[in-house]
């Protein structure tokens, strides 16, 4: 068998509404796609750092391939070593998450059993929260969701008064049936008193959780415990999650947002995923604006992760207006069907793309 071939290539989708994120406003979603293969067999890997939240750029990510590209056939095969000699990509998560997409994939689509944690043997569909901005009509976004049959539907808080919020969360979970779960993401929006004052006005309402509630995450135990609501960490992750053992610290958590874009990668999150359900934490796989290849490997990797189907955050592929796949998956009755999923990732179409590398 011929040595893999790796190719990249730059995509830039148009979005369908302009997204807001951190104060920047992007109305297109600028990525990589790593091919790596050949006639045997191709494994796609998706690499979009977001604005806003990834600390490196798509150049970076860029340069970070090449150069790992440029290592391959020279990798020790002595694990230490070969751990160092890759050390650099510690510096772009979205570059490793890519990597490890695109060469767990390949040996997925040559028949390996070596396709580490990504695959699942037994699960073929994945539920998906829908998600509801922090502005706007949120009521008809509900009610379709609803209609549609999401399990679980997500709502953005903290962009507003906190007066609006209550009333909006009130009115929303008003239009869902108690079996349909209600998250909520303020993303680090609120002070303690204004943290507090949201818990109180929303007292009677169930939800599932509420993602990062507070400005600082020092005071996330005290206020689970005084406000009596379920918290769930997403950027409190991103920062501590180099660490081994770090779950222990928040066992007091009920969910951990798992971004592989941000966090770095399959092997990464799934450690941190086995490390919170040690603890009863559920590990919430989650997007950050992917293209459709990017979205197939978190579908993938959720499915992996857990017998059980916890919903994902994977909605935001009904942001982007087009897609490096021709014929896109859809997220139908709110769930993704493993089997379309990967039919659509076989229309990768990388002849509309700009190739920026091969090797
Ligand atoms: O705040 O959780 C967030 C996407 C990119 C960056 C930040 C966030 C998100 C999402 C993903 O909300 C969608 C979801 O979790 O359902
Ligand atoms: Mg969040």
């Amino acid at each position: 068998m011929d040595a893999p071939i790796v190719s990249l290539y730059r995509y830039r989708l148009p979005l369908a509404k302009p997204l807001r994120l951190c104060g920047e406003e992007i109305r297109e979603r600028v990525g990589l796609i790593l091919a790596f293969g050949g006639p045997y067999g191709t494994g796609y890997g998706d690499i979009a750092p977001l604005p806003g939240f990834s600390r490196e750029t798509v150049d970076d990510a860029q340069a970070a391939v090449i150069r790992w590209a440029g290592l391959l056939g020279q990798l020790s095969k002595e694990p230490t070593e070969r751990e160092e000699s890759l050390a650099f990509l510690e510096a772009t998560p979205s570059a490793q998450f890519g990597i490890e997409c695109a060469t767990f994939s390949f040996r997925h689509a040559i028949g390996s059993e070596r396709s580490l944690g990504l695959y699942s043997t037994t699960r073929r569909t994945v539920s998906v929260n829908g998600l509801i901005g922090g502005t706007g009509d949120s009521l008809a976004d509900a009610r379709r969701f609803h209609a549609e049959g999401y399990r679980a539907v997500k709502v953005k808080v903290g962009q507003e008064r906190v007066e609006t919020d209550i009333g909006r969360v009130h009115a929303i979970r008003a239009v869902l049936p108690i079996d349909v779960m209600l998250r909520l993401d303020a993303n680090r929006a609120w002070s303690w008193d204004e943290a507090m004052a949201f818990a109180d006005g929303i007292r009677d309402v169930v939800i599932e959780y509420i993602e990062e509630p507070l400005a600082g995450p020092e005071r996330l135990p005290e206020f689970a415990t005084r406000s009596g609501l379920a918290v769930a960490l997403d950027e409190t992750v991103v920062e501590g999650c180099a660490a081994n053992g770090w779950a222990a610290r928040y066992a007091w958590a009920s969910a951990f947002v798992l971004k592989p874009t941000l966090i770095g990668g399959i092997r990464r999150c799934e450690r941190i995923a086995n490390e919170a359900l040690e603890f009863g934490i559920r590990p919430v796989v989650s997007a950050c604006f992917e293209s459709g290849a990017g979205i197939a490997a978190l579908a993938h990797l959720a499915s992996a992760l857990t017998k059980e189907d916890i919903p994902v955050g994977l909605d935001t592929y009904d942001w982007l207006a087009a897609d490096v796949l021709t014929r896109r998956f859809v997220i139908r009755g709110g769930q993704l069907d493993l089997d379309e999923v990967d039919a659509c990732v076989g229309t990768c179409n990388l002849d509309a793309l700009e190739e920026v590398y091969r090797g």
